[in-house]
């Protein structure tokens, strides 16, 4: 992307929105405008406080299209760490990301915002996508196994000079990387990475074949954009929705890949696609999702809570006469649709600022 100095007129865009949400400021609207118009002036950008900051990233949670999770937006927890400059500071500040998101299970939605983009400085940056991720890996005769979709970034890191263990469940450690220095690697401290054993119910095969999740989706690769400053790196997590690990992350033909194993394990007659074993794999395997994460009290939402809550937020929204931009593609769930309310309608759709954007420069 490279260097872009923040407009002028997103800069008071969001300063009139935010003296306009929370008009109980200590500096009033228009001396805070001409210092901060001074700043772009004289610095080329301009530092946000920490309440600006916080309000902000509040307002790309809630402005996430994408994002079916966002009745609870007032809640983000901002932890500010744009203080931290070396790779040491940095993975140190992701550790603490770490253990106050994971919560002991009770996950917390927290963000950490790390130095923003100035026109002397880069910005720090994570190249991983996720705080959390399992390695991918072929092996010698081209056998798949651990998470496929993390092969590319396996390889950059065996590269770098990590020592893969080759198992199926192998947490990534962190490329961390500043201004003028190469790129460190950090392993992620085992205990704290939460994770939880996956069993089914009904099936105690299921729980024999060692099958894990973690519990925290944190994800790194995304810029936030708050009135026109760009923080490269700003780790976001909420918790889990069920159906993102039982029916993507374990199921994708390019991801873990398990239909076809749970349809052994629950002796399904696979010779014709009519019998639907896929489909009754699928529910099964997202019954053994909430389960177990109900099991080891780790929060977790199954796809029908999650909607109704998220039209509860769009009619919260609407009261205070928000739009809520939303897109159908993502919002709507991947198993049983139809049977969610959120299917039913259509949403607006906007790109409104502040915003979480997908970096060109981000690998993976
Ligand atoms: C996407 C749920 C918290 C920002 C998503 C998706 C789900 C989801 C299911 C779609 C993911 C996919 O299909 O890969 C939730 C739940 C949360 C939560 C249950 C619980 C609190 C948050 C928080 C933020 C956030 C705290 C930011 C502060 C986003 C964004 C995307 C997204 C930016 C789009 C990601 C992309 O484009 O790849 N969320 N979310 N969410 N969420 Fe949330
Ligand atoms: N599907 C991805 C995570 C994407 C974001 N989902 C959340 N975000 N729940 C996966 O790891 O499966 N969040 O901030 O809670």
């Amino acid at each position: 992307s490279g260097w872009q100095a923040p407009s002028w007129d997103e800069a008071e865009d969001f300063l009139r929105r935010f003296h306009a949400e929370e008009p109980a400021q200590p500096v009033p609207l228009p001396q805070r405008l001409r210092q901060v118009r001074e700043q772009i002036e004289f610095t080329g950008t301009y530092q946000h406080t920490r309440a600006e900051l916080e309000f902000g990233v509040r307002i790309a949670w809630r402005n996430s299209s994408r994002c079916i999770g966002r009745l609870y937006w007032k809640s983000l927890k901002l932890l500010d760490c744009r203080a931290a400059r070396t790779p040491e500071e940095i993975s140190e500040r992701l550790q603490e990301h770490l253990r106050q998101a994971t919560n002991n299970g009770r996950i917390r939605p927290v963000i950490s915002v790390f130095a923003q983009e100035t026109p002397d400085r880069p910005a720090p940056r994570v190249w991983n996508s996720q705080l959390i991720r399992y390695a991918g890996y072929r092996s010698t005769t081209g056998q798949l196994f651990g998470d496929p979709g993390q092969l590319d970034f396996t390889d950059a890191v065996r590269r770098m000079g990590w020592q893969p263990p080759g198992g199926w469940f192998d947490v990534l450690p962190w490329v961390i990387e500043v201004p003028g220095e190469q790129p460190r690697l950090f392993d992620v401290p085992p205990e704290l990475v939460l994770e939880v054993p996956l069993t089914h119910p009904q099936v105690p095969a299921f729980g024999e074949l060692g099958l894990r999740w973690h519990a925290v989706p944190a994800i790194s690769h995304m810029r936030l954009s708050v009135g026109g400053v760009d923080y490269p790196l700003a780790p976001f997590n909420g918790w889990y929705l069920g159906t993102e690990i039982g029916a993507r992350n374990l199921v994708d033909a390019d991801r873990y890949n398990l239909l076809p194993l749970m349809a052994q394990l629950l002796n399904l007659d696979t010779s014709s696609e009519s019998t639907l074993w896929r489909d009754r794999a699928l529910v099964e395997l997202n019954v053994a999702v909430l389960y177990s994460f109900e099991q080891a009290g780790v929060k977790i939402s199954d796809h029908h809570t999650e909607s109704r809550r998220f039209l509860t937020h769009l009619a919260r929204e609407e009261g205070h006469g928000r739009i809520t931009p939303a897109d159908w593609s993502w919002i709507v769930p991947p198993v049983s649709g139809g049977i969610t309310p959120v299917f039913h309608r259509y949403y607006e759709e906007a790109d409104l600022k502040p915003h979480f954007v997908l970096d060109d420069e981000a690998r993976e």
